[in-house]
Formats: C-alpha cells, sequence, structure tokens
C-alpha cells in the first residue's frame, strides 16, 4: 500500500454556529489564495444567496489550501440537523476530522450526531475548541464535556488520542496551548500535515466514488470525489456504475482539482485527491466511476432517511399564474425531479391528486429551504402543514424523535415545560449555570416540534434559542391535538383597507398592510378565539354626508405581524395551505368559500357521530 504525502483530506464538522465556515475563511485567508487587492470578505464558502442571508451553511463544499508543499483539500459541512445529509454524503471523501466545539455552549446534540457519524468512518480526529476569545467561554469544561463525548463515541483507542487545539477562528488564531498569544492558523496546518494520515492509495486502475454533484451552463454536470485507485485525465475512456449495478460508458471531458475558491483544470489526477469531472451527464451521487477494466462499484453512500413530509400542489388560489413563471403541473414534477439529484435525503412521490406531490425531507427548514429556492426561481405553487413521518417496523407503528435543547432563562422554565408536555416531549436533562440561564435537554416526537418554533420564539420573546437532532424511532404515541386559536379569513375578494383591518384588529391580530389584495378564504390573521371568523377586510367605513370626523384618517393600526416562510409552514393547520409565489407568501383555507367550510364541518361532525 502506498500513500500520497503531499495530500491531506479534511472534514470540518461540528454543531450550527460553532464556526466552521468562519475557520476555513481564516485558512483561506492565510494560505494567500487570493490576491493581495482582492476583497473577500466572510464567510467566503457560504455562496448561496439564502445561506449569506441565513448565516447559516446548507450545502458541504470543496476548497483546498496548500501548506509546507502539501495540498490539504477541505471540505465544509452544514451543522443544522436538518442538512445532515450533506454530512453523510461528503465523509467518505476524507481521512480526518476537524470537530470544532463552541467555547461555551460546548459539545450540543449535533456534535454529538456528527462525531459519530465521523468515528464511525474511522476518521482521524482534531478537536478545536473555537471561540476562545468569547467573554464567560468556559474552556476547561467543554473540554472536559468533548472527551466524554469521545469516550462514549470511540470505536477504537487510537480515535481517543486526539490533539486539541484552541481558536479564535473570527481572530484567525489557532494555539496549541491556553494562554499563549495566537498569531495565525499555522499550529492548526501544521496539526493536520503531522496527524491526518495521508491518503492511502490502492493498486489498480482508474475509481472514484461520486459524493457530490454540480452544475455548470457550459460544462453540464459536474461530478465530486475523491479518487480511490488510479488516474484520471481528459478524454479518458471510463464507465459509472449505478445503483443497480447497470453500466454506463462515457468519455470524460475535463478534469478539475481544487484551490481555494477555484476549480483548477489539470492534465491528470492521481488516487487520493479529491477532483471534479464533466463529460458524465447522467451519473448519480453514490455512483462510482471506473476504468474500462476494473468496473467493480465502491459501497454506496448511506443517507438517514427523511423525518417530515409535506404536499407540494399547483397553485390552486384565484390570484393562479399572475405572479410566477413556472405554474404547470409537469414544471413543478420536473423541478423536483431534478431537486432529487443532488438533494441526497429529499424523496419525491405522487399522490391521488395528478396536481399535487408528496415531499420528504430531513426536518421542517430542508424543506423550506428548497421552497424558498423554487420562490426564488420564479415557480409558484402550494404546500400543506409538514407532518413527520411514522413507519411500520416489525408489526407495530413507530415514530421519528428528536432531541431538543434549549437555552433559556429561569423564568421560561414553566411555560415551556407546561407547552412541551402537551407536545408529548420529556426533559430528560436541565443544567442551571448558577445564574439566571438554564439549558433544557427534551426528547420530543417530530409531531411535536412542528409548530412549536414560532410559539417558542413569541413565549421566549426572542430570548432563547433552540436546537433539535434525530434521535431514532420510537412507538407512537397518539395524537397532539392542535391549540391553535382559528383564524381570521377573509371573506370577500379586493383590496384590504384600514377600517376593515381595524375590525379585524378587534378580533385577533393581523398579518396584512392595508393595500393588500386579498381573496376570500384567505387567512389575514390569527383569532384571539378558538374558532375561524370570516371578516370583511376589504369594507370602507360608511360614507355620511356631513364630513364628521376625520376618523378614519386617525385610525392608528397595530403593525401587522409579518410571517417569514418557514412561520408560515409552522403556522398552518390541516385545513389550510401556503401560497408560495415569486412575489408573495399568502396563507389560505384549503376550502375558500364560507359555504364549503361549513358544509364540510358538518359533514365530519356526522361522520364522527356515525
Ligand atoms: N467571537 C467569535 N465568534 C466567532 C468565532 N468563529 C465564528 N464566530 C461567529 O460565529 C457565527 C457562526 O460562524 P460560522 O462560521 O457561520 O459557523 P458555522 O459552523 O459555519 O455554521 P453552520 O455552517 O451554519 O453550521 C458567525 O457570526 C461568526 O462570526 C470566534 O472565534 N469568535
Ligand atoms: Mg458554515
Amino acid at each position: 500500500m502506498n500513500y500520497r504525502s503531499d495530500i491531506r483530506n479534511i472534514v470540518i464538522i461540528a454543531h450550527v454556529d460553532h464556526g466552521k465556515t468562519t475557520l476555513v475563511d481564516a485558512m483561506l485567508k492565510q494560505s494567500k489564495v487570493f490576491r493581495n487587492n482582492q476583497i473577500v470578505g466572510e464567510l467566503i464558502m457560504d455562496q448561496n444567496a439564502i445561506e449569506r442571508e441565513k448565516g447559516i451553511t446548507i450545502m458541504a463544499r470543496n476548497t483546498a489550501v496548500i501548506y509546507r508543499d502539501v495540498k490539504i483539500n477541505i471540505i465544509d459541512t452544514p451543522g443544522h440537523a436538518d442538512f445532515s445529509g450533506e454530512v453523510e454524503r461528503v465523509l467518505s471523501m476524507a481521512d480526518g476530522c476537524l470537530l470544532l466545539v463552541d467555547s461555551i455552549e460546548g459539545p450540543m446534540p449535533q456534535t454529538k450526531f456528527v462525531l459519530r457519524l465521523a468515528m464511525k468512518m474511522g476518521l482521524k480526529p482534531i478537536v478545536v475548541i473555537n471561540k476562545i476569545d468569547r467573554r464567560n467561554s468556559r474552556i476547561a469544561e467543554v473540554l472536559k464535556l468533548t472527551e466524554d463525548l469521545f469516550l462514549e463515541l470511540a470505536i477504537s483507542a487510537d480515535q481517543l488520542d486526539f490533539p486539541v487545539l484552541y481558536a479564535s477562528a473570527r481572530e484567525g488564531t489557532v494555539v496549541t496551548e491556553l494562554g499563549m498569544k495566537g498569531k495565525d492558523v499555522t499550529p492548526l496546518l501544521e496539526c493536520i500535515l503531522g496527524k491526518v494520515p495521508p491518503p492511502k492509495i490502492e493498486s489498480g486502475s482508474f475509481q472514484m466514488l461520486v459524493s457530490n454533484l454540480a452544475y455548470d451552463s457550459h460544462k453540464g454536470k459536474i461530478a465530486i470525489g475523491r479518487i480511490w485507485r488510479g488516474k484520471v485525465a481528459p478524454h479518458q475512456l471510463v464507465v459509472s456504475v449505478g445503483a443497480d449495478g447497470s453500466i454506463t460508458h462515457y468519455e470524460i471531458s475535463e478534469v478539475f482539482t481544487y484551490l481555494g475558491l477555484k476549480h483548477l483544470k489539470v492534465e491528470e489526477a492521481e488516487a487520493g485527491d479529491i477532483v471534479a469531472v464533466t463529460g458524465l451527464d447522467k451519473v448519480n451521487i453514490g455512483d462510482t466511476i471506473a476504468s474500462l477494466e476494473q468496473t467493480e462499484a465502491l459501497p454506496r453512500i448511506e443517507i438517514g432517511e427523511p423525518t417530515v413530509e409535506m404536499t407540494f400542489g399547483v397553485n390552486t388560489s384565484p390570484f393562479a399564474g399572475r405572479e410566477g413563471h413556472f405554474c404547470t403541473t409537469r414544471q413543478l414534477w420536473a423541478r423536483l425531479y431534478r431537486e432529487l439529484e443532488t438533494n441526497l435525503s429529499l424523496r419525491v412521490q405522487g399522490t391521488d391528486s395528478r396536481d399535487t406531490f408528496l415531499v420528504k425531507g430531513r426536518g421542517e427548514l430542508h424543506l423550506a429551504i428548497l421552497i424558498e429556492t423554487m420562490r426564488r426561481e420564479g415557480y409558484e405553487f402550494e404546500v400543506s402543514k409538514p407532518k413527520a413521518i411514522t413507519k411500520i417496523v416489525d408489526g407495530n407503528l413507530v415514530e421519528p424523535v428528536e432531541v431538543l435543547t434549549i437555552d433559556t432563562k429561569d423564568e421560561y422554565f414553566g411555560v415551556l415545560t407546561e407547552m412541551l408536555s402537551k407536545r408529548q416531549a420529556q426533559l430528560t436533562d436541565m443544567r442551571n449555570d448558577g445564574h439566571d440561564d438554564v439549558r433544557l435537554v427534551f426528547h420530543v416526537p417530530t409531531k411535536g416540534l412542528i409548530g412549536f418554533r414560532t410559539v417558542f420564539s413569541t413565549v421566549t420573546h426572542g430570548e432563547s434559542i433552540m436546537n433539535t437532532t434525530f434521535l431514532g424511532y420510537e412507538p407512537y404515541h397518539g395524537d397532539i391535538i392542535s391549540t391553535r386559536n382559528g383564524a381570521l379569513v377573509a371573506s370577500e375578494q379586493g383590496i384590504a383597507v384600514t377600517y376593515g383591518l381595524n375590525n379585524a384588529q378587534g378580533r385577533g391580530c393581523t398579518f396584512i398592510e392595508p393595500g393588500t389584495l386579498v381573496y376570500e378564504g384567505m387567512v389575514i390573521g390569527l383569532n384571539s378565539q378558538p374558532k375561524d371568523i370570516a371578516i370583511n377586510v376589504c369594507k370602507e367605513k360608511k360614507k355620511t354626508n356631513v364630513r364628521s370626523s376625520t376618523s378614519d384618517i386617525s385610525i392608528k393600526l397595530a403593525p401587522p405581524v409579518q410571517l417569514s416562510l418557514e412561520q408560515a409552514i409552522d403556522f398552518i393547520n390541516d385545513d389550510e395551505l401556503v401560497e408560495i409565489t415569486p412575489g408573495n407568501i399568502r396563507l389560505r383555507k384549503r376550502l375558500l368559500t364560507q359555504a364549503q367550510r361549513s358544509k364540510d364541518r358538518s359533514s365530519s361532525r356526522r361522520s364522527v357521530k356515525q
């Protein structure tokens, strides 16, 4: 067996926001992969618009730096639990992992989740305690908790022998001992060279596993992965081996390797390196690309199952087709189908209705990001309330359960535990920092988390943080009854006016501004009572001949509660939908007229009685 001593392959893993992408920034900046006058900014690897707006990584990405003539291929991964599929698919490209842990938060459920995956893959770990510049950091305690986590998860003894570094990724400094003054990230680069094993090279002809796909309008599909054996060059003849073992013949067009944010076109790449190749227009993630002589496949990538589903349907609102470029069933299906190629933990299937598809993902955010992406591309459609996916195992109905971690203040403990117990959550841990801050850990079925995020930020006044991670499947505990209040529903189509909205605000809170176009059956607010009520928000004040007052002008409306896409999805009930268009996110009743809704209510009452 040979080794490539001129390469190291590492993946960066951590809980959300612990500083992975910022640490990659620091490595890129120090390695001078940018021209001196190039303005590079922050979170350089988060290139997609939604990532930049939300400040989170959604997709795993490759980059590389050169240090002392060794190329370090770096894979940045998302830390949010909903994008765990992105971590799962890229781990096999690496030989080592940097596990980042925030110096205040310490190991979080997702830290455990990703470390378990990395240990299973046999990756050599390096622990980086990050954000040591933060006031109140509790580094010694965090390190102890991290060591405990390794004791629990390590598969072999040598995985317990990991180096520990201390970083301020934001300042671009890493030190090997606490108290040392940091200068740059050299200690990290040295540690990677010294501790991460160089890639092993098996003998034989070309073989690579496709771990990721990208698209380019000129080059077409780009297959990204690590070469396990042999060499690859432009115009080489290869085969791809599909999931069912089927073999397709191709000629490689171009071969690229990574350096900084660039793809470098190369004449040849060898085993141990991570490459991007073009010319294979039907290849999929998980396929093996191999030489014609040795066509055996590498083990396919295993990705966790989806836990949440919702329907995506053609827009059926009275405003359908006004704002979108792509509005038909065929266009919606083609777009969802295309997404399956790269979004590995997504599933799409047909339903009884021709115009509606069932889309399954790893969580509400996973699906919300897809919805937002499609909306920006010009799609128009409607989605239903998300549901947790149950399944039958050994004849028993089981449901997904998650670990919910809440960092909050003492004063919210009562209200949170009460709300969560109605959602079938069980408190499994509680830690008080001796002051006012408390960390609560619950096990809660996924169905209990749907609709929770919005009420959570309301009751804790936006002062608390919640995180969830998939735990496993448990026997189904029965349904949860929605406790949401009724909706304020527009009773007529037209333009909402101050007078009409003021009437609505007498009943509850409203979601729209005066001047908004509404249709009958559109949800325009939340009632303060459990029942829905229909209100004519387009109704003007009766004009009298005497201009007795300027009351209409003097009406002061409370500002509308503006729901984000995620909040809208979280908010709706089963008998409601969210209408998505490039210009608007509207909530609506499934049945638009009051007559239809009362007929439906009385028929469901009858069926209950029978
Ligand atoms: N004080 C301090 N803040 C940091 C440090 N490193 C990162 N941050 C901040 O932490 C936040 C999250 O950083 P990211 O690099 O986006 O974290 P991430 O792990 O890539 O997050 P995801 O990709 O969404 O999982 C940003 O606001 C950073 O500026 C650090 O060393 N010190
Ligand atoms: Mg990131």
